[in-house]
């Protein structure tokens, strides 16, 4: 990381956590963290959460974590769990483990260079200057885009989904699927996170839901979002399933705890 010349307060001292669930991501996880590790935020640290990945990522990521850490300052935490789980799970314990470590702005993003790193400065101070529980890179708002890779099926699955999760629980955001964005400390602290059910990627929207109903301000900012740099997509048949379900779920919880509460 470049050495910091007078950087201004609060760039200075912002304690930044970015949780980065990884499976099978040995071939994108040092570029990620180059990326992440040499953004000019001097306090910012990064969280990988590794469910034993077969191609040796938990490996990679230790590898990481000696380089950039010294006796004086931790910059890489890796979690290992030990079986994957899903991303939601992954994501429980990784911003379980960079509240634990005292950060005060708590970002989370694939590993696969789909949501570049170079956003974070803009998420980051979007929500100080916004005072919002989170601030989610969005791909649907004007000025968001995708990558030209994706092929019109997959552009138009991205696009029902939306619309999908939006008329069953109707959430006044634009990308209610997105896996890139920063949450303040109370907020995300206000989720309780060790009641979220989802295991896999509707995690995004389970989050997003809980924001919405518990009153959190939310802010979307544009971003481009890349196709995955190397390997392969971890969206198997079980997690599409989960994604199609949970959204009844939670609008069906939600109503009944209105219900109870009246
Ligand atoms: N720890 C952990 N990470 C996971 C699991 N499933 C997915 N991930 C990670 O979650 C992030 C998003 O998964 P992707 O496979 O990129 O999902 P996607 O972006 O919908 O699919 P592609 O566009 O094909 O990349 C990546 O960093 C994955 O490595 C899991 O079960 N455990
Ligand atoms: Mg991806």
């Amino acid at each position: 990381m470049p050495t910091p010349v007078n950087l201004p307060d609060p760039w200075a001292r912002s304690k930044v956590g970015v949780v980065v669930p990884t499976y099978n991501e040995a071939d994108n996880l040092p570029e990620l963290a180059r990326r992440v590790l040499g953004l000019e935020l001097p306090e910012l640290r990064l969280v990988v959460v590794d469910d034993n990945s077969p191609d040796g990522t938990g490996k990679v990521a230790e590898e990481i974590a000696a380089e950039h850490n010294t006796a004086a300052r931790e910059r890489v935490a890796v979690v290992h769990r030990t079986a994957k789980e899903g991303l939601g799970r992954a994501y429980v314990a990784g911003m379980t483990r960079a509240l634990d470590g005292g950060a005060e702005f708590v970002v989370q993003m694939d590993a696969d260079l789909s949501h570049p790193p170079g956003y974070v400065p803009q998420l980051l101070g979007t929500m100080l200057s916004t005072g919002a529980g989170v601030v989610i890179g969005s791909r649907y708002v004007p000025g968001g885009s995708l990558s030209e890779a994706w092929r019109p099926h997959r552009r138009l699955l991205s696009a029902w989904a939306n619309t999908y999760v939006k008329t069953v629980l109707a959430m006044p955001i634009r990308d209610v699927t997105a896996g890139f964005k920063i949450w303040r400390r109370e907020a995300l602290e206000a989720m309780d996170l060790p009641s979220i059910q989802s295991s896999g990627y509707s995690f995004q929207v389970e989050m997003h839901y809980r924001a919405f109903t518990r009153g959190q301000k939310m802010v979307e900012i544009p971003i481009h979002f890349e196709d995955r740099r190397e390997g392969d997509s971890k969206m198997d048949l079980a997690v599409q399933l989960e994604s199609a379900l949970r959204p009844f779920r939670m609008r069906a919880a939600e109503r009944r705890a209105r219900r109870e509460a009246e």
